[in-house]
């Protein structure tokens, strides 16, 4: 080991919690690039996602995990089980909640029963995040803080805005406290050990969260058919199917003349020649595979 790196200290940090809580969008502010996909619609993560922060003498990895909720469906179970299983995978957990909406007395203790159920036989110190304070009345934060305090020997309590930034900074300073002296686990330029593949897939899944709604998010999967890089062009030439459960939602997903299509493909083109730092060719096809989230085989082939 370069003698440099004595003093460096290194962990992973589990970011979990229920869906919607704002838990991507804090990994992907901490690492100060976009690994995660975002959306306003709940259960939009379905996979771990790992990312990197690196400063001078730390390295933190982090998983961005799908949020936690009561799960009837094979694939919801699956995404449950992720993020459960990363509880004891860490060396420290964030547990994040929103404080933006207001709940009845009754609710929040049940939810706050739910987590105390969930940690049952976790180790690893937790910190509680109370996530959208940028959305909530300042003076409701210190009981709420308080509430919180009482229900678990949390290592801390931090409120902050993962969306505008605020409050953010004392996380990577308290995980420093609790995690342990140890080599980097990657290399300082490899943000995440997603593939390529994986990252473009995400991304034509988030547009379809985002611009699709009802039961279609919900309903659907991406898979990548190919992936052609010319160097000479500097071009790459993705071919992607979004993979459906019922015939009914094709016709929803590719829109009147293709257009709904076509917006899906605009928008995850933009992102992934970001992703990709060139010029994206990308092909959308759709395909119906009937009750495709009850099929082991399939969800295998998701990576789950
Ligand atoms: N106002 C506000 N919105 C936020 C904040 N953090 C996240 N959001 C929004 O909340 C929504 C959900 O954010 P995500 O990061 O996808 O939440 P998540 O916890 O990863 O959700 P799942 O993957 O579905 O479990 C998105 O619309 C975000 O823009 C915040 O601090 N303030
Ligand atoms: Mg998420």
């Amino acid at each position: 080991m370069n003698f440099l790196e004595e003093d460096i200290q290194s962990g992973m940090v589990a970011i979990v919690g229920p869906p919607n809580a704002g838990k991507s969008t804090l990994m992907n502010h901490l690492l100060g690039q976009k690994i995660s996909i975002v959306s306003q619609k709940p259960q939009t993560t379905r996979n771990r996602i790992l990312g990197v922060v690196n400063g001078d003498k730390y390295q933190i990895v982090f998983l961005d995990t799908p949020g936690l909720h009561k799960a009837r469906q094979p694939l919801n179970r699956e995404m449950v089980r992720i993020a459960m299983d990363s509880l004891n995978e860490v060396d420290a957990i964030l547990y994040m909640i929103d404080v933006s909406l207001p709940l009845p007395p009754k609710v929040e203790k049940e939810k706050q029963q739910e987590f105390v159920e969930q940690m049952k036989g976790v180790v690893a110190p937790v910190i509680l995040i109370l996530n959208k304070v940028d959305l909530l009345e300042k003076e409701k934060l210190l009981p709420m803080m308080q509430r919180y305090h009482d229900l678990y020997p949390f290592h801390g309590v931090l409120p902050l805005s993962a969306l505008t930034g605020e409050g953010t900074e004392p996380v990577v300073e308290e995980l420093l406290i609790l995690l342990p002296k140890g080599p980097r686990y990657f290399p300082e330029d490899i943000p995440t050990d997603a593939s390529e593949r994986f990252l473009v897939a995400e991304i034509v899944r988030e547009k379809l969260f985002i611009l699709t709604g009802q039961e279609i998010p919900y309903s659907s999967a991406v898979t990548i058919e190919s992936f052609k890089e010319d160097k000479k062009k500097q071009m790459t030439t993705i071919h992607a199917t979004i993979v459906l459960e019922r015939k009914s939602q094709k016709g929803i997903v590719i829109g009147k003349g293709g257009k709904k299509l076509k917006s899906i493909g605009i928008a995850a083109r933009k992102d992934i020649e970001k992703l990709l730092g060139q010029k994206v060719l990308l092909k959308l096809w759709v395909k119906v595979r009937k009750n495709w989230a009850t099929d082991e085989q399939f969800l295998k082939e998701l990576g789950f």
